[in-house]
């Protein structure tokens, strides 16, 4: 296709799916079938005209990624096939994601991060974006995930999905981020223990650093440090002041929501003032 026949990325939004909405945690690679169609109705029916999609790794990449301890880098050739299993399970999730969104007319291609980024000890080092730059100008609906990948330092290591759209978001100027968690977004204490925790609808980066120890502690499927991990990772990107917007996406309608930026049950984290209110 002619140069000339590719628009400008302009308020590019980036998705995250989180891994215990489009999969069933507790049982080895088994997709929530019906979350992952209802997802792509959703994205589907939403206003959104620039869009990077990034799911997680459920019980698909973590359980593997764990047996095989690929997040502790590379010991010895018997973690070989581990990583082939890793990177395959999140490759076979991908699939059903990029199915579900293609049955609604989204022109979604899936991007593999294990072939354009290598980490140096778990951080990203390197990432050949230009082919994700042009699908997005040219209208596609690029879709990532958290992958198996090589690191400099460790041979190889875990990419969350959440560095990855913390650096898709810096890199690309991202207008927002949109996090679809399993739960209501941030709250004052870990609601599945403490009955009194309110949901935040609006935290300041500040309050945000002040609340950390209270937040969620990894879950022990998650090598990539559940909800703590996955705020942490988003600080970068709100220091470049884009907002980040936490929904439960395993509710119907806050992900069209979220992507319209229309009034939802959630949290917005953004570099400003003070401002955090519990409901
Ligand atoms: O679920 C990790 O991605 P995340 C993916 O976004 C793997 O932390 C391969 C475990």
């Amino acid at each position: 296709m002619e140069e000339n026949a590719i628009t400008s990325v302009s308020k590019l939004i980036i998705l995250k799916l989180g891994g215990s909405v489009v999969t069933v945690k507790g049982r080895l690679f088994t997709p929530e079938k019906e979350a992952i169609v209802r997802l792509a109705e959703e994205i589907a029916q939403s206003d959104v005209n620039s869009l990077i999609i990034v799911h997680g790794g459920g019980s698909f990449g973590h359980p593997v990624a764990k047996q095989y301890e690929i997040n502790s880098g590379y010991r010895d050739s018997s973690q070989l096939i581990g990583f082939s299993k890793t990177h395959q399970a999140m490759v076979t999730l991908n699939r059903l994601v990029i199915n579900s969104l293609i049955d609604q007319n989204i022109p979604a291609v899936g991007i593999q991060p294990s072939s354009c980024i290598i980490t140096k000890s778990g951080r990203i080092q390197v990432m050949e974006e230009r082919p994700l730059t042009r699908l997005l100008r040219m209208g596609f609906v690029p879709v990532l995930y958290g992958d198996a990948v090589f690191d400099s330092d460790k041979g190889f290591a875990i990419l969350s999905g959440d560095q990855l759209i913390s650096t898709l978001a810096i890199r690309l100027n991202a207008d927002r981020i949109v996090i679809g968690a399993d739960v209501d977004g941030i709250c004052t204490a870990d609601p599945k223990i403490d009955p009194s925790a309110k949901l935040i609808n609006h935290i300041s980066l500040s309050e945000l650093k002040k609340l950390q120890p209270k937040i969620e502690k990894a879950k022990v499927t998650d090598v990539t440090g559940g909800m703590l991990g996955k705020i942490m990772e988003l600080i970068p990107a709100i220091e470049q002041k884009i907002p980040v917007v936490i929904v439960n996406a395993a509710k119907p309608n806050n992900i069209c929501k979220a992507l319209n930026d229309e009034k939802v049950v959630g949290t917005i984290i953004n570099k400003g003032e003070d401002v955090a209110k519990p409901n």
